[in-house]
Formats: structure tokens, sequence, C-alpha cells
């Protein structure tokens, strides 16, 4: 069996992936990457455990720990077997160092406890373990590390054996394999032999196996080869100043979301989240238009580019729209389209705007439609809280949002042109109702020809179709010609026998059609 080293989830996952057969959770490795701490049971049991069952829970490979000392004496020893047997670890290391210990690679005294107390701390392991048979328990001397010779590491050896370790750790620091070789020569106990090649690195696996040993322990060469990488590439980031230049030597980012199982919780996603409720909706801006009654102040660019109180009317209408989630908006270009150009904004163009209608800006922008589309024109502003009503509005293919204050214009005030009145089902009602209904009303006319005094509101240029109001709008376009404006769309619509709704508001917003209405817009924001 072959293992090596890891210090955290991610590094024991690299064990399991390079095809290790089982991950050691190294007391060095841990000290260093979670505390940046000598290995010197400055690390808890407690800690060690937590570490080790996230190292378990992201591998399905054998994970053995690394218990030091077993943080104590026997009894200690017992807490500390149990609890990692109790997590589904399959084994751990018990080393016969005192408490404390430290590492046993660095310099100066290493002191062992006595071959009986250690001898006692395997009893007490084995008594702590007695319901997990399966679990590995690994006795390991430091005879050789503490200088006291081939002897008495063979003596410890065979005592630890009897006390009931399933397998003997022969650590050495020497600068050659010979020292633990020359172990395994003289070892008669019959169980199983691990070693951790760090001082004497040319030895092999092949070597090692041949010689005895059944475990061999790569202890921490992850953690070392994880500090080369970082320390390299962040100094070529920190110099360059941008990601970059250490882009090709450093793991993609699907290597990570494959590591960490992106994939697996993808199809989890599926199985067990309800579908999507809300259906995707993009937004579609009509700009393309030229409003001479706006000049000079449309020479140059469109109206949706006037800037009142330093923002765009387009700009306006971006914020609200990426402020209630709807961050997939079109923008159909015409007049001056030159001049419209903010980001994150996908364009269709009309470059007939001269000689179309609003309808054919529509059709433009056709691959922009989703499931639910909102269409705006590009000169009006209104609030938020419109926007947050049309979104949660019930279902309706064809949704206009109507303002019903225009009954309360005095009768004889001119119908500005252009403006587009509906007729609901319910009639004007005038007066009668001051709140607005939150269902949405049937419209049977829309249009100027509709009577200003019987209309139910005004059209406030702000809609949201469906999929399937937005096709029936394209059957209604191919018989109305190419000067059609959204009126004429609708009541080809209405006249084929589908059903177009108003979502009526009262008041919160305005259009800006006339140098005097731009005039009031600044007053008004
Ligand atoms: C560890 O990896 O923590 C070990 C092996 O105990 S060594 O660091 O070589 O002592
Ligand atoms: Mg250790």
């Amino acid at each position: 069996m072959v293992t090596a080293g890891a210090h955290d989830a991610i590094s024991a996952k690299l064990v399991e992936v390079t095809g290790f057969d089982a991950v050691w959770v190294s007391s060095f490795g841990l000290s260093a990457a979670q505390k940046s701490m000598p290995d010197a049971n400055v690390l808890t049991m407690t800690e060690s455990l937590e570490a080790a069952k996230n190292i378990n829970a992201a591998v399905t490979i054998p994970v053995i720990a690394d218990c030091d000392n077993g943080y104590g004496n026997a009894l200690n020893v017992m807490r500390t077997a149990q609890e990692f047997a109790a997590a589904g670890i399959a084994g751990i290391s018990i080393e016969d160092a005192t408490f404390p210990k430290r590492c046993s690679l660095y310099g100066g005294k290493h002191d062992l406890v006595s071959t009986e107390e250690m001898a006692g701390r395997l009893r007490a392991a084995k008594e702590a373990t007695r319901e997990h048979p399966d679990f590995l328990l690994i006795a390991r001397t430091e005879a050789l590390i503490a200088g006291l010779g081939l002897e008495e590491a063979l003596h410890r050896a065979d005592a630890y054996a009897a006390a009931g370790a399933d397998a003997l750790l022969i650590h050495s620091k020497s600068k050659s394999a010979e020292e633990v070789l020359a172990f395994t020569r003289r070892w008669k106990g019959g169980k199983p032999l691990v070693v951790v090649p760090t001082m004497f690195p040319n030895a092999s696996v092949e070597q090692l196996h041949a010689a005895g040993f059944s475990i061999i322990i790569f202890a921490n060469q992850a953690l070392r080869a994880a500090v080369t990488a970082m320390r390299n590439q962040l100094s070529k980031l920190r110099q360059e100043g941008r990601a970059e230049v250490i882009n090709g030597s450093i793991a993609p980012l699907p290597e990570i979301y494959d590591l960490v199982g992106v994939p697996e919780m993808q199809r989890r996603e599926e199985s067990f989240l309800p579908p999507e409720k809300t259906p995707t909706t993009s937004a579609v801006i009509l700009a393309a238009g030229f409003e001479p009654e706006l000049l000079p102040l449309t020479e140059k660019a469109p109206k949706t580019m006037l800037e009142i109180k330093g923002k765009t009317i387009l700009d306006r209408q971006l914020h609200l729209l990426r402020s209630v989630q709807v961050p997939d908006i079109a923008v159909v270009r015409g007049y001056q389209s030159g001049a419209v150009n903010p980001p994150s904004v996908t364009f269709f163009e009309n470059k007939n705007y001269e000689s179309t209608g609003i309808a054919a800006s529509l059709l433009a922008s056709e691959p922009h439609w989703k499931e639910r589309t909102l269409v705006l024109y590009g000169d009006i502003l209104f609030d938020r809280a419109i926007l947050e009503r049309l979104l949660t509005a019930p279902e309706a293919d064809l949704l206009l949002v109507m303002d019903r204050s225009w009954g309360d214009r005095p009768a004889e005030t001119p119908v500005p042109p252009g403006t587009e009145l509906v007729l609901t089902e319910e009639g004007a009602e005038k007066g009668v109702r001051f709140l607005s209904s939150e269902k949405p009303l049937k419209i049977r006319q829309i249009g100027q020809k509709i009577p200003a005094a019987q209309a139910s509101g005004e059209f406030i240029g702000l809609a949201r179709f469906s999929h399937q109001g937005l096709q029936w709008l394209k059957s209604a376009a191919a018989a109305a010609g190419p000067k059609a404006d959204l009126a004429d769309l609708l009541t080809g619509v209405i006249q084929a026998g589908h059903p177009v709704h108003a979502l009526e508001i009262y008041k919160g917003w305005l259009e800006v059609d006339t140098v005097e209405d731009y005039r009031k817009a600044w007053a008004k924001l």
C-alpha cells in the first residue's frame, strides 16, 4: 500500500485522484497548512479530528490519521482512538514520543515514554475500538529517531506487536534507507511494517516493498509541492500585477470545479430542487425613431440619450431593469445609432427607421425574445414599483401598462399626438375607483381612434409579452404593413380573437415627447 500525506480536503482529493491507495493525515502537514505552526502537539486532538473528518468526507479511499502520541497518556489515547474510529477513519498511528512531542525530523532531543507505557497506550486504543474490528492501529516507534539504536527499536516493536498493534511504523531520519532496511532484516514479529521515506528519498516503493514494508507513506511531499507552487506563482503575480502571467501555470478553473464536485452538485440540483418557476425574462428597449419635435436636443443622438440630471433616459431604464433582476436587455437602434452605446447590452438595428413604424423595431429584436419579454419605449421614465408590479402580475400573453389618471384630464384638453389610448371591457369607470386593479383588465380597443372621453386610460409604453403573445403580434405585423405602430399590431391581435390585457396604474411615469416634457422631467426627477 502506498499512501501520501494530505493537509486538507483538496490535497486529500488529489492524493486520491493521482492513484494512491490511502491518505495519510499528516500532523506535520496539518500544523503547517491549517495553523502555520510547528509540528509539536500544538494542534489539539479535536482540531486534528475535525481535519481528518473533512478529509475523510472528501475521498473514497481509506484515511489513516497521524495521531502523534495520542495527545497524552493511555486514557487520552482511549478517547482519541474511540473518536477517530467512530468518525469512520480507517486507522490511526500512535507514536512512543512523550507528550508534548516534537516533529521527528527536527533536530534536538527526542524523549520517548517507556516501552511499558507505550504498550499501555496501545492496549487502551484497542480496548476503546473493540466495536471497530477493522480499525487499523499503527504503533510507531521513534527509537531510531531518538538515537536508541536498532536493538531498542526491535525490542519496542516486539512489545508493541504483543500489545495489539496491527502494524509497526519504524521511523528514521537517517540519510540512507539502510537503517530501516536493517530493521526489516531482523524483524521476526510477523506484523506488517510501515515506513516514511522522507529523509532517504532515493528509496523506491519497489525497493521498500521488496525489503518487507507493507505501507509506504510519502508524508509531506504534497505540502511542499503546494508551497513551492504557491510561492513561485504568487511572487510572479505580485511582480507583474496581472493574473494572465501565471494563468498557464495554475490549475484552470474547470479543474477546480471538477475536483470539488460541481458536476455532481448540478445533477443534484436537477434531481432535488423544484424546477425554476419564474420564466426567463428579457427586455427590449425600442429606441430607433427620430422625433423632430425635440430638435435641436436630438440633433446628434436619439431621444433615449437625452440627459436628465446627469443620467440619460436609457441609463435610467437600464438601471431600473437591472435592479429588478432583468439584466438581459436589448436596445433597438436606428436614428443616430452610433450615439447609443451603453455597455452590457445587445443591439439590434432598424435601419429603415425613417420609413417604418415601431412594429418594425420590435420585430428586429426577435432573437432576443424570451419566455417573457418586457418591451419599453426608449423615451419613458417610470417608478420601479410599476416595473415590479408588471413582473409579478398574473399570467397574460400581452399585458400593457395603462395609466388610468387619463380620466382626470379636463375634457377639453387636446390629445397629444401619438397618445395610445386604451379602452377596457369595463369601460372608463371615470372617477369610480381610486385603487388600481391587481387583476389585468381585458382590452377591447387600443389606439387613437378611441374618443378621448371614453378611454379607460393611456398606454404608457411599457408592456410584458409572452412568447405566444409575441407570435400573435408577429402574425398581425404581416397584415399591418411596414408603418404599423404597436397599437396597430395589438388591434390586429384583438381582431384575430386573442386576448390583450391592461395592468392599471395611477401616474408614476412620464414621457419625453416635447421640449416641454423634457423641462417637466427635469423638474420632477
Ligand atoms: C507526519 O507526516 O506528520 C509524520 C511524518 O509524522 S514525519 O513528519 O516525518 O515525522
Ligand atoms: Mg506527524
